[in-house]
């Protein structure tokens, strides 16, 4: 083609509408930063499950099991898989996570790794598997599975050692192909110290970074459970950092995990783990955190502590403090030496539940009219009516170039509330810094509040119930277009 027939190509492109208006933005935004997995979002909608701690170290009265308990010490005449798992059911749990393995070393299954295990019992006269009996209580209950099992072992004379390693994973190994899919992977940071190791009563210290190997056990899990979300300090989903169960007030679902000064990679037990109850903003990587707590002060049950088991009002106030901030509220739960919990525990997760039930019963938002500054294209597909349909997924958006913009929610006679729960579709990331509030009464708009971070579930609950007619919501800071899923107001 010669030059002058190109030429006159580009004029009559030229002159096709739609050449040379501006481009059109495309129909869905894009996606914003590092995004989760089909596991974390599964993860995400669970937002609260409980962790449990029973081994010889119940019946010694310890927290830290030395390695040392003798098997038969462990005999829970009244053992009850069922009973606990659906008292963490009626709490409104709906995960059960068990510890098969605690640092004692003590195996709660007939492992084929070490005699140290639940077949040396008196328990059942040894041919019972409380793995088993855990898992199929809580599938029974129609909850998920998860386990724990302790890379620190200390009771194994091999700890420190390579074969021990092998032996651990050969552990992992038995778990994850017996006990049907996992929802979690729970690995623990606390490597290496004094213990028992065979009688030999010394202290053991490991190279975190290599003695495990921990990228070939993450392989292990993708392979072996590929349902399951890691769970660790560098896990798919990140150890808040305390034991509290508490994220911080802004909490990123993103996190770009630090080494410490002078390491050069970050690895469970060896990091910067001051960084995790925060996590980055635009971190590299989608981790969000898990808030782990115990009902009681301590994971194992201390007859001692009968008086302290926290009741509905403050497992309430951990809940807004961790699934409140985005992350999960991992409940520890402790069998006494029966096998059972305990009336008190049973009765505070009860009331917990209740208290889950009748906070979240009543919707408002449902009863408003709602009303967007701006709606992505115009289009019904990101309309203001997708923050009240109670899923997670569907969402109002606005224009690309719009990152600031309003909700106003109106309501024909004046509503009362105190909690509002905002959430963003977290498959296109997590997009908006800060919202602002304000409701409007006979004097017009008043300031109500603010927030940061919002993600999969931010909820903000008010000092004192407020009445009014109107509640608006400004989004005032967003990198990018919005696409918040649920507004929800109780
Ligand atoms: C910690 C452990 O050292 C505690 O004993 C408990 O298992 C807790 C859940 O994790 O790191």
């Amino acid at each position: 083609m010669d030059s002058m027939n190109k030429l006159s190509i580009s004029f009559l492109l030229f002159l096709l509408p739609g050449f040379w208006l501006p481009a059109q933005q495309p129909f869905y935004p894009a996606p914003y930063g590092a995004l989760p997995d089909s596991n974390q979002l599964r993860w995400h909608e669970m937002e609260r499950y409980v962790l449990i701690h029973f081994t010889p170290t119940t019946f010694e009265n310890k927290e830290w099991g030395y390695g040392d308990a003798d098997p038969a010490l462990f005999n829970p005449v009244a053992f009850d898989a069922g009973q606990i798992v659906n008292a963490a059911k009626e709490g409104g749990f709906k995960g059960v996570v068990l510890v098969a393995k605690h640092h004692d070393g003590f195996c709660l299954w007939p492992t084929a790794t070490t005699p140290y295990n639940i077949s040396k019992s008196p328990w059942k006269n040894g041919t019972g598997d409380m793995v088993r009996e855990f898992e199929q209580a809580t599938r029974k209950a129609g909850l998920e599975f998860g386990l724990y099992c302790s890379a620190w072992d200390r009771h194994d004379s091999d700890y420190g050692r390579y074969t021990y390693v092998t032996k651990y994973r050969e552990q992992l190994r038995e778990l994850f192909s017996n006990y049907g899919p996992l929802f979690i992977a729970w690995f623990d940071g606390a490597n290496g110290g004094e213990g028992y190791y065979g009688g030999a009563r010394e202290t053991r210290t490991i190279d975190r970074a290599a003695y495990y190997g921990w990228d070939t056990i993450w392989q292990m899990v993708r392979r072996m459970q590929p349902g399951a979300v890691i769970f660790s300090d560098v896990g798919d989903i990140r150890w808040v950092g305390n034991e509290a169960g508490h994220a911080a007030e802004t909490s990123w679902a993103t996190f770009t995990p630090e080494p410490l000064d002078g390491k050069t990679k970050a690895v469970p037990g060896e990091m910067k783990y001051w960084k995790s109850p925060e996590g980055t903003r635009n971190g590299k990587y989608w981790k969000p955190a898990e808030c782990d707590v115990p009902l009681r002060p301590g994971w194992f049950y201390h007859p001692g502590q009968d008086d302290q088991v926290k009741n509905a009002v403050s497992l309430f106030d951990l809940y807004l403090r961790s699934a409140g901030r985005g992350a999960g509220l991992d409940l520890g739960l402790s069998p006494d030496t029966t096998g059972r919990l305990a009336v008190k525990d049973v009765l505070a997760l009860k009331a917990f539940g209740g208290l889950l039930d009748q906070t979240f019963a009543n919707d408002l938002a449902l009863k408003a009219a709602l009303k967007a500054s701006n709606t992505r294209n115009n289009h019904p597909q990101f309309g203001v009516e997708n923050l009240i349909d109670h899923d997670r997924y569907s969402y109002w958006s606005t224009d690309d170039t719009v990152t600031s913009a309003t909700v106003e929610l109106f309501w024909k006679e004046p509503v009362t509330f105190r909690l509002i729960r905002l959430r963003e579709n977290i498959r296109l990331g997590q997009r908006i810094e800060r919202i602002e509030m304000d409701v409007l009464n006979d004097e017009g708009w008043s300031f109500l509040t603010a927030t940061t971070s919002i993600g999969s579930n931010r909820l903000v609950l008010l000092p004192a119930a407020v009445t009014c007619r109107g509640l608006r919501i400004r989004i005032v800071q967003s990198p990018v277009c919005i696409a918040l899923s649920e507004i929800n107001i109780f």
